[in-house]
């Protein structure tokens, strides 16, 4: 019991400069908005697997696959990156307790800003009715990839940010650790920076000037492999915010303690080396990667299946020790004892447990057999908003819930509100992912307007109204929650909000000596990182012979 009282504690107290709080703000109402506004689409697709059309009420809709294109961009590239934009540097400036550089603070926003103009106009006038996954043959307007290549860019100069005030805190704090709250986010956006190299490379480099007419074909499987060598790492990128939350803050937020500083970098280095050379499983299906390639990657994402494993121990271990504090007693009394009535705990905690069955899906879809059965049902689809969908999604809700008003100074608007979003999202999602679930296994393809398709399935009849329903709560959720951010910016009362972010404690302080030091050495990491993506990719792409074979495809 000694050592759950024996904790490291942050000595806290930063406050960053005003106009630093107000970028930050801005990026984070960028992508809450682009949540709200994205789950009006996700409505329609949801009650279209019920057979239900509302897409013809969209004014200036003008297929099903724009409103699918324009969910999918909204929720899981604007929403996640913008968060994340505002949400990582200022955890680094906070950890670090100095301000950031705010002339890159500013051009990350003004090129997000810049690149979400492009890309809305892109989708809005239907002219990138690509899907978020986009590669060719599909082929989007130049604003399409150029907008969305700057919203990368964007991303990069937040880190860059984040570097900057990392290297000057190491000049003026020689030999001393790097605050574990700073080294998380910097990690997580390490690794995304990465990431995202290939699908700058395949926006830019081969899709602009194709769809600009200044080459005629492209290589499908190329841009493809280019798209998903991002494209898995990506979930992570939108998970490991979701991590920052879950590992350093809400151990705080609930009473608890992390139990190891170590095991928490350990985690995150995992990460930065495994979330990347895993992309070929998305890619099991298809012709023209040699089975032995796909084969690795399959390994390797059962290898980064692991640390997410270990951030349930210790997260885990971070609840009890917070439930028992609080005077939870016996196996599982301590659960009782956490702060449910705090909304930003209960959503978090809501979006780990169901986070339990995103994983588990996760596992099915990894398996190379297994995967054959699932891919391209409404299996995918029913995975991933279990993951992408709530443990991401509903975490950075339920952050909201203190971060608003500590940026705006105001209190949370309505707590009861807030408490009731988190329950509806959860109940909705459950419902949701088993009727897509399900239907996936009786083989109803995902991606399809059910709602007017030529064929059908009875099998798929109560899978798609499970859809229906846990679709229309996860909206209704989403507004409420839209509602309670609203008026706690507009109409909180003032002066009332957190005065600092809630950074957690952790058991034993960070080793000075030994092996441990090492774990701080990201420049090292990151040549590791890249080492393991040579030998996962550098085969196929030294070997494979590029084959510009495909005209455009404007399909929708
Ligand atoms: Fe995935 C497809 C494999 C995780 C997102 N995934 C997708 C797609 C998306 C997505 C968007 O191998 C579709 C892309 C498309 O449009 O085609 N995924 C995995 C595996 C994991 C995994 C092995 N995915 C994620 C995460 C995502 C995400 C995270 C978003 C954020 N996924 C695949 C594969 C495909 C795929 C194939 C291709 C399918 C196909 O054929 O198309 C793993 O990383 C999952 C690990 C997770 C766990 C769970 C740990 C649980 C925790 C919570 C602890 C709970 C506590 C609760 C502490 C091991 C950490 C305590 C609370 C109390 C109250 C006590």
């Amino acid at each position: 019991m000694s050592a759950l009282t024996s904790t490291v504690i942050d000595p806290g107290g930063y406050e960053l400069p005003a106009s630093h709080k107000r970028a930050l703000r801005w990026m984070l109402y960028i992508g809450y908005a682009a949540l709200t506004a994205g789950v009006f689409h996700g409505l329609a697709n949801a009650l279209s697997y019920a057979q239900i059309d509302i897409i013809g009420t969209f004014p200036g809709l003008r297929s099903y696959y724009q409103g699918l294109t324009a969910h999918g961009v909204a929720n899981v590239l604007i929403f996640t990156f913008s968060f994340s934009n505002g949400f990582l540097p200022l955890m680094t400036a906070r950890a670090l307790s100095r301000p950031l550089d705010g002339r890159v603070l500013w051009a990350s926003f003004a090129t997000l800003v810049i690149g979400n103009v492009l890309t809305i106009y892109a989708v809005v006038s239907n002219r990138a009715s690509v899907l978020f996954t986009a590669y060719a043959p599909l082929q989007a307007h130049w604003t399409f990839y150029i907008g969305l290549a700057l919203v990368v860019v964007s991303t990069w100069l937040a880190l860059l940010a984040m570097l900057v005030v990392l290297r000057q805190w190491r000049r003026e704090n020689r030999g001393a650790r790097i605050p574990l709250l700073a080294f998380v986010s910097v990690a997580s956006y390490l690794m995304w920076f990465l990431a995202s190299l290939p699908i700058a490379v395949s926006f830019l480099g081969i899709l602009t000037p194709w769809t600009l007419g200044l080459t005629d074909k492209v290589d499908p499987l190329l841009t493809r492999t280019l798209f998903w060598f991002t494209g898995h790492a990506i979930v992570y990128a939108w998970l490991l915010p979701a991590y920052v939350s879950w590992y350093a803050l809400i151990p705080r937020q609930v009473g608890g303690a992390l139990i190891s500083d170590s095991y928490a970098r350990v985690t995150f280095i995992l990460f930065l080396l495994l979330s990347i050379p895993t992309g070929f499983h998305h890619q099991y299906t298809d012709p023209g990667i040699p089975t032995g390639m796909k084969v690795m990657h399959g390994v390797l994402t059962f290898g980064v299946f692991f640390p997410s494993l270990a951030t349930a121990f210790s997260v885990m271990a971070a609840l009890e020790i917070g439930g028992r504090r609080a005077g939870g007693r016996g196996l599982l009394g301590w659960i009782r004892k956490l702060p449910w009535g705090d909304p930003s705990v209960a959503a978090q905690l809501l979006a780990m447990l169901v986070f339990v069955l995103g994983g588990a899906t996760g596992l099915v879809n990894a398996s190379y057999t297994m995967n054959q059965f699932i891919h391209n049902t409404t299996w995918v689809p029913g995975h991933f908003h279990m993951t992408v969908g709530t443990a991401v999604a509903l975490t950075l809700m339920g952050v909201a819930y203190w971060l608003i008003p500590y940026l705006t100074g105001r209190a949370l608007f309505s707590r009861k509100m807030a408490l009731a979003s988190s329950w509806i999202y959860t109940i909705g999602v459950l419902i949701f992912a088993r009727g897509m679930i399900s239907a996936g296994l009786e083989g109803m393809p995902r991606r399809i307007f059910r709602a007017q398709a030529s064929y059908n399935n009875p099998s798929w009849d109560l899978g798609g109204m499970l859809t229906g329903i846990g679709g229309t709560l996860m909206f209704v959720a989403v507004m409420l929650f839209f509602l309670v951010v609203g008026l706690t910016i507009f109409a909180g009362r003032k002066g009332e909000g957190p005065a600092d972010v809630p950074v957690s404690q952790t058991l034993t302080a960070p080793s000075r000596v030994g092996w441990e030091l090492t774990l701080d050495r990201l420049g090292l990491w990151v040549i590791v990182a890249i080492a393991l993506i040579a030998v996962a990719y550098g085969p196929f792409l030294l070997t494979y012979d590029v084959v510009p074979v495909s005209g455009p495809f404007r399909a929708f």
